[in-house]
């Protein structure tokens, strides 16, 4: 069995946060997702719109999510990687290179963000600066 971790925030749960995960679970059989708790995400310097018991039912609630597990702090990784039997872990590219460490652990893969929506966008959007774009 090919088990796959990865984290983020996760607010304002949108289709470039399910594209990711649709992408994760056809390369395995389970995808763990840590969501990152409130208290992380201020250290962070993340407010994020949707409390972490939100974010987390909106996540577990994604056909292709296996696990949920809490995003505590920043070097809970590896252990998470160990303690999982992990054999990916996979982040967005706008992270590529920073979790290549881990890379002792198990494969690092950073796939193409879908560029078109964001969370930063869409509170934009709602505060009327900006479109938000579809594609
Ligand atoms: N993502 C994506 N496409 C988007 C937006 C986000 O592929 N349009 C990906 C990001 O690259 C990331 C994941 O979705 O891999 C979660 O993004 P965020 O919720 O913004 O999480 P982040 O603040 O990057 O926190 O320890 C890792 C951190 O917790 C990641």
């Amino acid at each position: 069995m090919t088990t796959i971790l990865t984290y983020g925030t996760f607010d304002l749960f949108h289709f470039g946060h399910v594209r990711l995960f649709a992408r994760l679970a056809g390369k395995g059989d389970r995808l763990i997702v840590g969501v990152s708790t409130d208290a992380f995400n201020a250290r962070k310097g993340k407010a994020a719109f949707f409390s972490y018991q939100q974010r987390v039912e909106m996540v577990r609630a994604c056909r292709y999510v296996d696990q949920v597990i809490p995003e505590r702090h920043w070097d809970q990784k590896a252990d998470d990687i160990l303690k999982y039997g992990v054999d990916i872990f996979a982040m967005g590219d706008d992270w590529r290179g920073h979790f290549d460490h881990l890379g002792v652990h198990c494969r690092v893969l950073y796939l193409p963000r879908t560029e078109t929506v964001s969370t930063t966008s869409i509170k934009s959007s709602l505060a009327g600066a900006l479109p938000v774009e579809h594609g």
